[in-house]
């Protein structure tokens, strides 16, 4: 137990630093999933954007760059920050399970859990003695006063369960595959404003604690943290205490630095862990959602600025006449179609609720073909096992920040059989708006909008992602270290 009350302040800082770095890419709290932009509840940037801003702005600009000393990686660094948040909840939620297993195989949790109503009264009687400056009397037989021990049990077996819940509630395969259950902490917004809650309701926690630790008296409580032994060598306690606690700082400072040098490594180390993962939600869950005209949002943020290019405005003031979209690749049958042509191939309606990777929600009608359909038309070669989609936006040209090159995602061929994956030609009722894509984008209901590629021009299919362009599977991964599996 000694052992794994020091790994969870080891994952603990980590999951705290993490989780502060994904705050930063949208750093707005909402209880609704609509989210309109002015509308959050809480706002921690000074940067205001609206609806009916003159200037079009895209989500992107609403990240903050925030300290290394409070975020993980800090700088705008989001993919990283996940990376770092999904590899170490795997660990922390390994180390509540061996713990609470420990806890009951010893019979230690007649200590922790309490087993009769008194227990509040009493803690509410144990609180008035600390407000009177004194310590309250431990229960008899046992090492806690009753309200230390309320408290852990509380954090223990409420609130952790709480953060895993409301953090598993935020993954949009999850929300697509259950959209009903997903309303049960108030949406993704309601499960992010909950998550956010309980960070800092843990953060409360361990600075009361913290701070009783020391008013108990720091060399006795030292020697029960770290030998398990109240009346164990106190000096011995300190020095393998403090060296633990530096120990933890230094690798913070270690893993902090070494993700801001090495960006591509960290993804991809850290990739190890956490693909996996993203895949399987990927590949397990299809997307069941049927939302009603009335949950359609008044506004839809946009992320990504439109093809800066004479070209494509040329092509948008003709109403995407002479637009084709070319298809091939490892196909049997590669094609070349006009929008008529592309229309002519089925139609699919869907309303669902999109999820940037930033944080933001906006439910909306997408229509188009099924790309299962127009699978079936080019036929993919055995071989052939992601679907790359080329993009007309050069994000040079537009975004700046360092970052450059024409937008493209992949996805896995399998994504394609998703009942709710389609090329969207039309949004809302309506040919889709050049923000959002149009003469055509794709909508893949359980990924990330990352995922969604708008203003497609090509679409080539692959035996393997590692030639195309970086070779991380997409400009945001290749750019912005994001993972290619975009299920959480
Ligand atoms: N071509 C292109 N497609 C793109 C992007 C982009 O920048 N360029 N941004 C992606 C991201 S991160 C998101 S969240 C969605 C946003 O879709 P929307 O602008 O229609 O809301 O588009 C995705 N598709
Ligand atoms: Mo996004």
């Amino acid at each position: 137990m000694v052992v794994t009350h020091f790994l969870n302040i080891f994952f603990m800082l980590l999951l705290f630093r993490s989780g502060i770095e994904v705050l930063s890419a949208f750093p707005k709290l909402y209880w609704r999933d609509d989210c309109p932009p002015g509308r959050e509840w809480l706002r921690l940037t000074k940067k205001t954007f609206s609806a009916d801003s003159r200037k079009p702005w895209s989500s992107l600009e609403e990240e903050e760059s925030w300290s290394p000393v409070v975020a993980l990686p800090g700088h705008k660094n989001l993919g990283l920050g996940r990376h770092w948040h999904f590899m170490t909840i795997q660990f922390w939620i390994v180390t509540g399970a061996v713990y609470i297993s420990l806890v009951f195989a010893t019979g230690y949790w007649h200590y922790l859990v309490p087993t009769h109503w008194s227990i509040v009264p009493n803690s509410i009687k144990a609180i008035g003695t600390y407000l009177h400056f004194q310590i309250p009397a431990k229960i008899p037989g046992q090492p806690f006063e009753p309200a230390q021990k309320l408290a852990y049990f509380m954090v223990i077996f409420l609130l952790a369960p709480f953060q895993i819940a409301t953090g598993a509630a935020m993954s949009p395969s999850l929300l697509a595959r259950f959209p009903r259950s997903g309303k049960l902490f108030g949406g993704k917004q309601g499960a992010r404003t909950l998550h956010f809650l309980g960070m800092c309701a843990f953060g409360a926690f361990i600075v009361v604690h913290v701070f009783l630790v020391i008013v108990h008296g720091l060399p006795k409580e030292f020697a029960a943290i770290v030998l398990g032994n109240p009346n164990g060598n106190r000096r011995l306690a300190l020095g393998l205490g403090l060296s633990g606690l530096f120990a933890i700082l230094l690798f913070h400072v270690i893993i902090t630095w070494f993700s801001l040098r090495y960006r591509r490594r960290t993804q991809r180390l850290l990739g190890f862990m956490v693909d996996p993962f993203e895949r399987v939600l990927s590949r397990v869950f299809t997307s069941r959602q049927h939302f009603s005209r009335s949950d359609i949002s008044a506004y839809h943020r946009v992320n990504g600025y439109p093809p800066a290019g004479e070209e494509y405005e040329r092509m948008a003031r003709n109403g995407f006449r002479d637009y084709r979209l070319s298809v091939g690749g490892l196909v049997a049958n590669p094609m070349t179609l006009s929008l008529d042509q592309l229309r002519a191939l089925g139609e699919r309606r869907q309303i669902t609720k999109h999820n940037c990777i930033q944080g933001w929600t906006a439910v909306a009608e997408w229509a188009g073909i099924p790309l299962e359909r127009l699978m079936a038309e080019v036929r993919p070669a055995r071989a052939a096992r992601y679907i790359v989609f080329y993009a007309m936006d050069d994000k040079g040209l537009t975004e700046g920040e360092g970052r450059y090159g024409y937008f493209y995602g992949t996805i896995p061929l399998h994504l394609a059989a998703n009942p709710q994956c389609i090329l969207a030609l039309d949004m809302n009722g309506a040919p889709l708006p050049v923000e959002h894509g149009a003469p055509l984008r794709l909508r893949v209901e359980t990924q990330l909008g990352f995922k969604m590629v708008k203003w497609i021009t090509g679409i080539e299919l692959v035996a393997d992602i590692a030639d195309i362009g970086l070779g991380m599977g997409g400009w945001r991964e290749d750019q912005q270290y994001y993972a290619n599996g975009a299920g959480i």
